[in-house]
């Protein structure tokens, strides 16, 4: 491991509130790796950030009606104190409309600019919008996708097909700012040329090399990640627009290019250097040596959607600038979807951050509750689904009836044994503690892999084998006995260094949770590197709780969801799912087809509907929609033609009870006389029934 690390996790934009599937993307793994890095010890800052320009935040200000400024304070304010709330423990939560911000992204592209060969500049013509007197940056383009037809596509990608798309290429464009058609227009713009990098892109990609060095174990990257960045660099890179003419954004320090503001990729991930910057300022530190040193591993955490810009773009930048460390691993995540579906905020489908925390707001442990479901699904290499049928399985049978009842009983017989001071033991630790010593040094190489579902999954392993443990033993059954048996001292000191190294091991995972089960051992609170020292007292086989510490009482860490006793935690689960149930019946019902104008009494009393029965039914000749029923309607039989034909098979009608209008005018339909017409409806997988009245019945009655 090296001697220092840097951490970043992808900056959000400040335009709207985020939601479970980013958190498990970006933030949660990393926090999850940075808190081990601390319990080792390790000197590792981890920043983060709002993103905050680019064509993502005015086109929300023009939504809301506000000031772009007015949309980054709110939600820049918004995602950082949810995030604390969450436990996400970022060093520094920074934001790129800060001054150092600006100074430190116009310095690096001056330093490509001066530089020479990095840019190039060409005269380009696009799209502008003369009443609004402004060039459109991509995403103020809709108009029809060449590739898929869809209506909607916007001028960098059509959402419906995926294709990524350049302006031009929208058929019938149309500017949303003024809903006309924009007119192309001369501009001129600077472009990072990519394709220069290539090649050391690709050996540093594939095989971790670096200037003629093993830089990283490409092994240790992520299939997917490596999957997608081969596949950009066999489609060839080419040069990419650093330059947008806009109104918002970081201006090009050039004094020609007055008006035009830095490609909000360009400045972004510039925003992991100011923000690291401006936490070395505050904390009088160098920042640099986190930069710059060799011995420093730079890590970014990020969503799949972002791996072109972290594995591909920055690093050229980073190398083309030629101070900085490139990325050591780029553990992107795949996205998460919400019971089945994408996460959708226009259709209310899925649970944004600060809205689980509101709506939990009597969950006992609600933080750590979410955080241990988030992570047994982690999306660290396929596309993963948040379901809260697992939410709750997740939380009663793992953190509850393993982690919290192992806790517990541990407690509760200390103090019942021993008024609750650590019993007197000649066992050796070291061998009673070999196996949870093994496991305990899985879970540090199953996080230090970036498995982070894994891990969890080991320390649960851990807690199992102390139940295991004192199940075996049984100490309340010896008790009945011989309530001094040693036994029973021996099994409860082992158990309690179990519990002791759980307060440790379990604190990446669910950081409000540790810090109790510290307290209920009487331990000081963790600091850096408290597991470093722990793993260096059980190695020599010294015990973590020495015998006569007095412990704590027993508190429960997890009451569980499903309890007969107490529903009120089941009512907060089931809210969201019938928010869901209502979800999908609203859009059903907005399927369904508007209704017709008002009617009069008069008009309603006019139709004559009666009871009947099919009594044959045959295909109608060279007529794909239709059948010719014979219907039974008590006093006489009736032909009706009916375009049903592909919704019943003939033979499976006669008997079947139907509702007829009987006093429909006769007409022709391919030359057979079709005298009425059978009711049926539509349901919801949108196949026809037919509307009758209750078996039994008889036909000919009427219907009012
Ligand atoms: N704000 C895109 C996103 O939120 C962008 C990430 C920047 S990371 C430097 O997905
Ligand atoms: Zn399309």
């Amino acid at each position: 491991m090296s001697k220092r690390y840097l951490i970043t996790s992808a900056l959000p934009y400040a335009n709207g509130a985020l939601h479970l599937g980013h958190l498990a993307g970006a933030y949660l793994p990393a926090d999850i790796y940075v808190r081990y890095l601390r319990l080792l010890g390790k000197d590792v800052v981890w920043v983060c950030g709002s993103d905050e320009h680019g064509a993502a935040i005015t086109i929300r200000a023009k939504k809301e009606g506000v000031t772009p400024q007015e949309i980054i304070d709110k939600y820049h304010e918004l995602n950082k104190s949810t995030f604390e709330k969450l436990g996400i423990s970022f060093d520094y939560y920074h934001r790129t409309s800060a001054p150092l911000h600006h100074e430190t992204s116009q310095e690096f592209f001056l330093k490509l600019y001066d530089k020479g060969g990095e840019f190039e500049e060409r005269e380009v013509e696009q799209y502008y919008d003369a009443d609004y007197d402004q060039f459109l940056a991509d995403r103020y383009i809709v108009g029809t996708c060449p590739k898929c037809g869809h209506a909607e596509a916007y001028g960098d990608q059509c959402e419906n097909c995926g294709s990524d798309l350049s302006p031009i290429e929208l058929i019938n464009p149309r500017s949303t700012l003024s809903g006309k058609s924009p007119v192309l227009r001369k501009t001129k713009h600077w472009y990072f040329k990519l394709e220069k990098h290539e090649s050391w892109l690709r050996q540093w990609i594939e095989q971790g090399q670096l200037d003629g060095a093993l830089h990283h174990d490409p092994k240790t990257w992520k299939r997917h990640v490596v999957g997608q960045c081969l596949s950009w660099l066999d489609g060839g890179l080419q040069p990419r627009a650093i330059t947008r003419d806009l109104p918002w954004g970081i201006p090009v320090p050039l004094p020609e290019a007055k008006g035009k503001v830095l490609y909000v990729w360009f400045d972004a991930p510039i925003g992991y250097i100011s923000s690291t910057r401006q936490w070395a300022k505050e904390q009088g530190k160098d920042w640099e040596l986190y930069w710059k040193d060799k011995d420093t591993t730079l890590i970014h955490f990020i969503g799949k959607d972002n791996i072109v810009f972290h594995c591909i773009v920055f690093p050229a930048m980073l190398k083309a600038h030629g101070d900085f460390n490139l990325p050591v691993n780029v553990p992107a995540n795949q996205f998460l979807n919400f019971e089945g579906q994408k996460f959708s905020k226009s259709r209310g489908w899925g649970i944004e951050q600060h809205e689980y925390l509101e709506e939990f707001r009597d969950f006992p442990n609600k933080e750590d509750a979410l955080r241990y479901a988030l992570i047994r699904n982690m999306p660290e290499n396929k596309d993963a689904d948040f379901k809260w049928d697992e939410f709750i399985d997740f939380h009663d049978k793992e953190l509850a009836d393993n982690l919290g009842n192992f806790v517990n009983r541990v407690i509760v017989l200390s103090n019942n044994y021993f008024s609750g001071a650590v019993p007197q033991s000649g066992v050796s630790l070291k061998e009673a503690l070999s196996e949870v010593r093994a496991l305990a040094q899985r879970l540090t190489e199953e996080i230090e892999s970036f498995s982070f579902r894994q891990a969890v999954l080991t320390l649960m392993e851990i807690s199992s084998w102390g139940n295991t443990h004192l199940q075996d033993v049984s100490p309340w059954k010896l008790y009945k006995e011989d309530p001094d048996s040693q036994a029973i001292k021996d099994c409860l000191f082992i158990s309690l260094q179990i519990v002791a190294l759980l307060s440790l091991l379990s604190e990446p995972f669910i950081p409000f949770t540790a810090p109790r089960i510290r307290r209920l051992l009487g331990l000081p609170a963790i600091q850096r590197g408290s597991l470093k020292d722990a793993f260096s007292q059980l190695a020599s086989g010294d015990a973590l709780l020495p015998a006569g510490q007095a412990i704590g009482k027993a508190e429960l860490l997890f009451a569980k969801i499903v309890d007969r006793k107490d529903d009120s935690r089941l009512q907060i689960v089931n809210r969201q799912r019938d928010k869901l149930q209502q979800v999908l019946a609203a859009e059903q019902a907005s399927q369904r087809p508007p209704a017709k104008p008002e009617i009069q009494y008069d008009d309603f009393s006019k139709l004559d509907l009666r009871t009947g029965t099919i009594v044959a039914a045959e295909k109608v000749p060279k007529a794909d929609k239709l059948l010719k029923l014979a219907v039974d309607l008590g006093t006489e039989q009736r032909t009706i033609v009916s375009g049903i034909a592909q919704h019943f098979d003939p033979e499976q009608l006669p008997g079947q009870p139907v509702v007829v209008v009987a006093n429909l005018a006769p007409r022709k339909l391919r030359g057979i006389e079709s005298q009425g017409m059978i009711l049926t409806a539509e349901n919801e997988q949108g196949q026809l029934e037919f509307v009758h009245a209750p078996k039994g019945w008889g036909n000919g009655f009427e219907i009012k």
